[in-house]
């Protein structure tokens, strides 16, 4: 994946409240260009792959069992510097400090159930982008 990619989720939390749509308005009104989506729901077992940098967190356990709750939306996107430019669009990772208009400052509601993930990284999207989709779900 090129380095002008990112990779997100809208977690259960905002799908179970109805937000998928506001969600995916904000992140396209700003500029970001939709690669690749599917409504997916992850196992125990992906939800522990996909988050193994965090299984020595005394949160980890909390985090799978969140992941797993319920559907997700998994989305490729692209725009010039997309990992930083995301990573501000979507805000602290704990709703309290995120920034006024953020999507998570709108639509999550605690630290561990922050309605969004975004890649931390260009190597990290290109990981969490083919961990969900094949090459040819890729646009
Ligand atoms: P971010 O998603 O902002 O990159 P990370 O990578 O530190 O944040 O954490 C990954 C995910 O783990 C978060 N999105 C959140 O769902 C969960 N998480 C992080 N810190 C906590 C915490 N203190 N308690 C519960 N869950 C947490």
């Amino acid at each position: 994946m090129a380095d002008n990619r990112t990779f997100t989720m809208i977690k259960p939390d905002a799908v179970e409240n109805g937000h998928i749509g506001g969600i995916l308005d904000q992140i396209t009104a700003s500029g970001f260009r939709i690669v690749a989506m599917k409504l997916t729901h992850m196992t125990k077992r992906d939800a522990e792959t996909f988050y193994a940098v965090h299984n020595e967190r005394p949160f980890f356990g909390e985090l799978v069992e969140f992941m797993t709750r319920g559907p997700i939306v998994a989305a490729i996107l692209e725009k010039d510097n997309a990992v930083e430019d995301f990573r501000t669009l979507i805000g602290a990772t704990n709703p309290e400090d995120a920034a006024e208009g953020t999507i998570r400052k709108k639509y999550a509601t605690s630290i561990g159930e922050n309605a969004v993930h975004g890649s931390d990284s260009d190597e990290n999207a290109q990981i969490e982008g083919a961990f969900h989709f094949a090459g040819r779900e890729m646009f």
